[in-house]
């Protein structure tokens, strides 16, 4: 019989630390592996949430992931791959920043992912779902109140994410981790944890995937600013928007960008309440920056 290289195998990237990658394959095997050269070389970083192809040495030693299947959704902060829901996670305190949470609908949706948001901390507040909602719901974004330490809430979410490989993200201390255990009744380490073994705020570093109670879902760092995309057509910003398509074509003019042009028919909605008039401010402001940032994208 002909010499036979040891087979490839496939599986998922959960986590990667340093140089090392868990991978975890479709019958539930874990690996820990590297990633040869040329990935590294092409800069085609291996990320959490990607497909790999990878093989495992004859004796000892670590295998070694060799290609990365093609990616369907690519989200550079956090860096995770084939994210296919995004669950914005928005809490009481810190005090949450709207104009980051608009950035980052904006660019899952120009990578097709779906989004939701689950407003955290629910115990804290009553009043932040209720407002959140009237400002998402015209963009079909649904708003999940949750609260991890009472345990309200969790079902409606896990029912939301069902099916889907989710991406949980938001500001830091927003209780992703903590959410994210008492979702699938795990235990990430979380703010709190830290403190109590007292190593200072130990919060969470680098995105990685779970798995369990039905769900995949990838935890990440929660960060508070978003570098600006430098090569956007400020044209291309309101595509972002579901909640204008439905007055697409009804002002009068054809290139309307809704940025308060005479005529406006997505103005006129956002003054009247059919849509949020503080999401279609922010809209005009990252137009203004996304103006800002084509004209200078050559320097
Ligand atoms: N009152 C209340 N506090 C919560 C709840 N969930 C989380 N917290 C607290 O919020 C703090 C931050 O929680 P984490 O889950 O670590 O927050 P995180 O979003 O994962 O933060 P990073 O990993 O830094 O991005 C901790 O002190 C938690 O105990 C909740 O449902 N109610
Ligand atoms: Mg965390
Ligand atoms: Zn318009």
């Amino acid at each position: 019989m002909a010499e036979t290289k040891a087979a490839d195998r496939e599986g998922t990237i959960l986590q990667g630390i340093g140089s090392f990658y868990t991978v975890r394959t479709a019958g539930g095997e874990t690996f820990v592996l590297r990633a040869q050269k040329k990935l590294r070389r092409e800069r085609l970083s291996p990320l959490p949430g990607d497909e790999v192809r990878f093989h495992l040495p004859e004796t000892g030693e670590h295998g070694w992931i060799e290609a990365i299947l093609p990616r369907k959704t690519l989200c550079l902060r956090p860096p995770v791959a084939n994210v296919e829901k995004l669950i914005l996670v928005l809490a009481p305190e810190p005090e949450p920043d709207l104009m980051l949470a608009d950035r980052q609908i904006a660019r899952a949706f120009a990578q097709g992912m779906q989004v939701a948001i689950a407003v955290a901390k629910g115990d804290l507040d009553h009043g932040l779902a209720a407002k959140l909602a009237a400002e998402y719901s015209p963009a079909g974004i649904p708003v999940f109140p949750v609260s991890a330490l009472e345990g309200r809430g969790l079902e409606p979410l896990r029912e939301a994410m069902r099916g889907q490989l989710c991406c949980l993200s938001g500001q830091s201390g927003a209780g992703k981790s903590t959410l994210l255990n008492a979702l699938l009744e795990t235990r990430q380490e979380t703010g709190e944890l830290s403190r109590k073994i007292a190593r200072g705020r130990n919060t969470t570093r680098s995105a990685v995937l779970l798995e369990g109670a039905g769900l995949r879902v990838m935890d990440t760092a929660g960060f508070s600013l978003l570098e600006a995309e430098k090569d956007l057509p400020p044209e291309e910003m309101k595509e972002r928007y579901p909640e204008f398509r439905a007055y697409e074509g009804k002002c009068r003019f054809r290139q309307c960008v809704h940025d308060r042009e005479p005529g406006c028919a997505v103005a006129e909605a956002a003054e009247n309440g059919e849509i949020s008039r503080a999401r279609w401010e922010r809209y005009r402001m990252l137009l203004a920056e996304a103006r800002e940032n084509w004209k200078n994208r050559y320097g």
